[in-house]
């Protein structure tokens, strides 16, 4: 069991996420034996949860005309535009059913404004509006993450560059995770990773 300075944040191992979701990434729930097995070895445990209404900004289907899978340019930046997914409420935004959820601390709720999509636990995707995770974890002294979960280059990357920034020491699992690996976004994110001094483990 490591000490109460490390914490274990599992990112939206979700079923659209998942072989037959809505956005499923290949192998995604491949991951899940590990995590769980992961739960036991930290005392302070995070889950995630990608949790939009249906009216989300980061949907395809809410712009006419519009592919999935496109760029567009919000206030904020560009934002890819995704298929429909983790609705909240819905069976696709719940956790994969093997997930265990018992054991964590805290579940995360993100993206849950419609016009601003949040792939980081930290901030949303302006890089300002904060989701509270930051406060949560070093108020309970945890100064060190690793994160495992969905996907690598979207969600995963997005809050280890976040929490890298706010000094937290951090490292990936990437046998725990799984990539959407879209136009090159996974050799992106780890270039951007491995310059934040994110630590990549097998
Ligand atoms: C994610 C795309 C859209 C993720 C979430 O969890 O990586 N990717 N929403
Ligand atoms: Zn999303």
């Amino acid at each position: 069991m490591r000490d109460a300075t490390q914490a274990l944040i599992v990112i939206d191992v979700q079923n659209d996420f998942c072989p037959g979701g809505a956005l499923a990434v290949a192998g995604g729930d491949e991951v899940v034996p590990r995590i769980n097995a992961l739960m036991d070895e930290f005392a302070v445990k995070v889950l995630t949860q990608d949790w939009h209404p249906a009216d989300h900004a980061s949907f395809a289907a809410n712009h006419p005309g519009a592919e999935a899978f496109s760029l567009t340019e919000m206030p904020y930046g560009p934002q890819v535009l995704w298929p429909v997914h983790c609705v909240q409420g819905t069976a696709g935004a719940a956790f994969h059913p093997a997930l265990r959820t018992d054991p964590a601390d805290l579940i995360l709720r993100k993206g849950f404004r419609a016009a601003i999509d949040s792939y980081s636990a930290f901030f949303e995707n302006d890089h300002r509006t904060p989701t509270g995770l930051d406060g949560y974890l070093k108020s309970r002294g945890v100064r060190e993450l690793t994160l495992v979960g969905l996907a690598t280059d979207f969600c995963v990357a997005y809050s280890a560059l976040d929490a890298a920034r706010l000094g937290f020491g951090v490292t990936v699992l990437e046998a725990a995770c799984r990539a959407i690996d879209l136009d090159g976004s996974l050799a992106r994110a780890r270039d951007d990773m491995r310059a934040a001094g994110v630590r990549l483990e097998a």
